[in-house]
């Protein structure tokens, strides 16, 4: 009998291979440490607010977090200074539950790879902030993110997340862009100042998002990000952390933001989750509404020599408990493991691999050019497309 009253959860049932033991199906696809899944102390402390309806779920401390994720295999957790540290704590405060953090943290073998800044929930930053048009806000913002990149190095993350969730506007006659851009780009100066002067061994990951809070988002996506950190101080210390569903929201295809980032030798860490295109910010468990679009992702990663945590930035359905965050988070890792394993089928799948040689053995033709032949040639797409959707969907 589980927690919701039931003897048998859906997993329970789930048969791979024909032949394959539920027992051993559940093993194989377990996370385990070598896979550095990690969780935002945001994802799963989510409580289900949103702007029409009250939190559906208690407040998480993240003790329980950190013990909860590692008992299901994770490798770590990350956090905005304010999901640890009150914004209002004292110096001795902050140092006492950084101490009691990093405690549980030991106790339960987690790491803490990446610490981000909350730059948007007070209300001081309902205009930006390091694009705040009031220079002492600004100063205020960037101290701010210096102490959060302080953090970090208290918890050995080696990633500093920064998403300007209320660099943007919505009255476009408030604020002349340009200024903002400039403001924007000291302001990320300064934060590689602070990491070079202290000697930390730390790098930015600039995160895009089009909308949401804002009406716009400055640097609305990751390919903005990256003609962006071409022009800082330090270029070097500065890549991207890609949110699937950031892409998403701008219509695009996260596949390839992924891979200009990877290309770029920019991709310095990756927020999964999922969205349907056309909706709010969702913040759907990784894969569950584009679980092809994803297995392309976990392709690109698993291939691309990307060495960072997959970390996932979503959050349960408001209609769950504290149980069934927990199986959200889970899933995610679950569904990961099975396209890692989808991924691996690809490579080894005799068909597909050979219309794959066949389709490029005729791209290699030889002289002379004959335009009108390759104007009516079929590049066997169809084909190749239906051989991924039926190993994705499991019959092969
Ligand atoms: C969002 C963002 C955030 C950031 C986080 C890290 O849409 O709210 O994805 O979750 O990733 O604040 O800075
Ligand atoms: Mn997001
Ligand atoms: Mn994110």
């Amino acid at each position: 009998m589980n927690s919701h009253g039931l003897v048998q959860g859906p997993h329970d049932h789930q048969v791979f291979e024909p032949g394959m033991g539920v027992a051993i199906a559940a093993e194989r696809f377990q996370p385990t440490k070598q896979d550095r899944f990690t969780f935002g102390l945001w994802t799963v402390g989510n409580r289900g607010r949103d702007p029409f309806g009250a939190s559906v779920r208690p407040t998480l401390a993240p003790g329980t977090a950190v013990d909860r994720l590692a008992k299901l295999g994770a490798y770590g957790v990350t956090l905005h200074d304010n999901d640890l540290v009150p914004i209002d704590a004292t110096p001795d405060e902050r140092a006492a539950i950084v101490r009691e953090f990093q405690r549980v943290l030991a106790e339960c073998d987690m790491r803490v790879p990446m610490v981000t800044v909350n730059l948007f929930y007070d209300p001081v930053f309902k205009d930006g902030a390091l694009t705040s048009s009031v220079p002492a806000i600004r100063r205020y913002a960037g101290d701010k993110a210096k102490a959060a990149i302080d953090l970090g190095n208290d918890l050995g993350a080696e990633t500093f997340v920064l998403w300007g969730g209320r660099e943007g506007s919505e009255v476009d006659a408030a604020k002349n862009p340009l200024d903002a851009m400039a403001w924007y780009r000291d302001g990320v100066n300064a934060l590689t100042e602070h990491i070079l002067d202290n000697g930390y061994s730390m790098r930015i990951a600039m995160e895009a998002k089009p909308n949401e809070p804002r009406g716009d988002i400055y640097l609305a996506t990751t390919g903005a990000m990256l003609a962006f950190i071409a022009t800082l101080d330090h270029p070097e210390l500065v890549g991207v952390n890609p949110e699937i569903a950031h892409e998403k929201m701008a219509g695009l295809n996260p596949y390839h933001s992924v891979a200009q980032a990877l290309d770029a030798g920019k991709l310095f860490h990756i927020d999964l989750n999922d969205q349907k295109p056309g909706r709010f910010d969702q913040d759907l468990r990784f894969a569950s509404d584009d679980p092809k679009g994803a297995f392309y992702v976990v392709k690109l990663l698993e291939e691309g020599g990307y060495q960072g945590p997959r970390h996932f930035d979503a959050h349960a359905y408001r209609t769950e408990d504290v149980d069934g965050v927990f199986e959200f988070a889970r899933g995610c890792m679950r569904t990961y493991l099975i396209l890692k394993d989808k991924v691996d089928r690809f490579a080894q799948d005799p068909e597909i691999q050979g219309l794959l040689q066949s389709i490029r053995a005729r791209s290699q033709a030889v002289d002379p050019f004959d335009r009108a032949a390759w104007g009516t040639v079929g590049y066997a797409y169809e084909q190749l497309d239906q051989l991924v959707m039926e190993l994705l969907l499991g019959v092969r």
